[in-house]
């Protein structure tokens, strides 16, 4: 027997299809915040840790792998020698994450942590996200950047 949407399944589908398709298009379309912050050393979100990160080399361009170093200090300002890190991240306009899985491979002393296997494989407004755990408690931290 052929399928023939009944009134009351178009009276339902139509504002499910207007509800995902606006949903899709603001996820897609999410402008620049014209405000974004750049900064690459800030407190971290609970404000337990000052957390600044560099590129091993710069410039930052698209396509090639690079390192990072993130340096940590507690509130305080003193350096925070042992913490596990783990790095995500993505495009938030685009609605897709990091193409590799960048990670901290090792301590390089005085609070400074190597992050390896990072890359960046479209220009644009990028997002790296930082949860940090140590002695002093778990935080995060998220930065802001424009390739
Ligand atoms: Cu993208």
């Amino acid at each position: 027997m052929p399928y023939f949407p009944t009134r009351r399944a178009i009276l339902f589908g139509i504002p499910v299809l207007v509800l995902a398709t606006g949903v899709a298009a603001g996820f897609f379309s999410r402008s620049v915040p014209s405000d974004l912050d750049l900064a690459m050393s800030k407190a971290t979100a609970s404000g337990l840790y000052l957390a600044a990160l560099a590129p091993v080399t710069e410039p930052v361009t698209v396509g090639p792998m690079h390192s990072w170093t993130v340096s940590l200090t507690d509130a305080a300002g003193a350096p925070i020698e042992a913490a596990s890190i783990s790095v995500d991240g993505g495009m938030p306009q685009h609605g897709h994450g990091l193409p590799t899985a960048p990670a901290v491979t090792r301590s390089i002393g005085k609070g400074q942590f190597l992050i390896e296997g990072m890359k960046f494989n479209m220009s644009g407004w990028w997002v790296i996200d930082l949860s940090i755990d140590s002695a002093a408690g778990a935080d995060t931290v998220t930065f802001n950047l424009m390739l």
